[in-house]
């Protein structure tokens, strides 16, 4: 393909490729700009870990130096934790980022895209982006919803932050044809926390049917992903009067400070992450592990 001379494949990540052995594809805005050093880089390797103690080999994705990496080295992990100008890319910054050979970290839309040009189907994350609020006036709906909607990537993630428009989001999912499974849950969660008040459209409560449905999805020609909503364990979930008293303060600040574009959701994360102390960075580094267990259980199946 025209493409593959922009893509570099891990030795590792090639030979179970060859062997048709499972692979997790794993994003990297989540470890340069969701959280701070040196809990980026040790939570990058956890997961990593993660994967392989559940029998898939994981595919951390990122640009650098222009080239689409799909398996990366600790120097490249190193390099995305640390303070260098790492770029956040989503779909249309990917074409600049590449000619111009810069570095930029992946968010859920280019993960997607580059682990489908890598040829793998199964994604994990933290919390994907989505609509936000007031985004009936502002517009801001993140690219990977529309991601979502067209390349073939099933997304595993613990449900979206209430930065988000929830219901407005699993509307949006709705009119893209994206269907948003519960594992073992009939309800979304809220990443912090196991409920948001809206269902899921399906519960499905093991890793073998939900792999069954995804490739029936594909078999169907009923192209685009699945979102797999992996609520955060009951022990690590935090407290909702505190998690959504932190939100209101974060939107509050992005609303005074005029915060707008690509730059919205990282501020809101510092700021969460901030006025929460290490309470909601510890919540999230365990359900982004429970979520990579998932994944790879889930991998087996496709
Ligand atoms: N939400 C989170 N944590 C994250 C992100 C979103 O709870 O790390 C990151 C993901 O990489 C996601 C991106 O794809 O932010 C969405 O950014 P935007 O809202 O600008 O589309
Ligand atoms: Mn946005």
């Amino acid at each position: 393909m025209s493409f593959n001379k922009y893509l570099k494949i891990s030795q590792e990540v090639q030979s179970a490729l060859d062997e048709k052995k499972p692979v997790v594809a794993l994003e990297s805005t989540i470890i340069s700009h969701g959280m701070p050093y040196p809990q980026n880089y040790e939570t990058a390797k956890k997961v990593e870990d993660k994967v392989r103690e559940y029998g898939a080999v994981p595919a951390t994705i990122a640009i650098l130096d222009g080239l689409i990496k799909v398996g990366l080295t600790e120097d490249d992990l190193l390099k995305l934790s640390g303070e260098g100008n790492i770029l956040k890319a989503s779909r249309r910054d990917i074409p600049v980022i590449v000619s111009e050979k810069l570095n930029a970290a992946t968010t859920v839309s280019a993960t997607m895209i580059c682990a489908a040009m890598a040829g793998l189907k199964i994604f994990a994350t933290g919390g994907i982006g989505g609509v936000h609020r007031k985004g009936n006036e502002s517009f801001d709906i993140s690219a990977d919803l529309t991601e979502l909607a067209q390349t073939n990537i099933a997304v595993v993630s613990a449900g979206v932050k209430s930065i988000l428009d929830i219901g407005l989001t699993l509307e949006y999912l709705e009119t893209l044809g994206v269907p948003v499974l519960g594992y073992g849950t009939d309800e979304f969660p809220a990443f912090y926390t196991r409920q948001s008040g809206f269902k899921v459209n399906y519960r499905l409560d093991t890793p073998g049917q939900i792999g069954s449905m995804i490739k029936t999805k594909w078999e169907l020609g009923l192209n685009g992903g699945v979102i797999v909503a992996n609520p955060i364990p009951e022990k690590f979930s935090m407290d909702k009067k505190i998690i959504d008293e932190a939100i209101e303060n974060a939107l509050k600040k992005a609303d005074e400070k005029n915060v707008k574009g690509k730059d919205v959701t990282p501020f809101l994360l510092g700021e969460i992450k901030n006025i929460t102390g290490g309470s909601s960075l510890d919540s999230n580094i365990k359900l982004v592990l429970n979520n990579a267990k998932l994944a790879a259980e889930i991998s087996q199946f496709l």
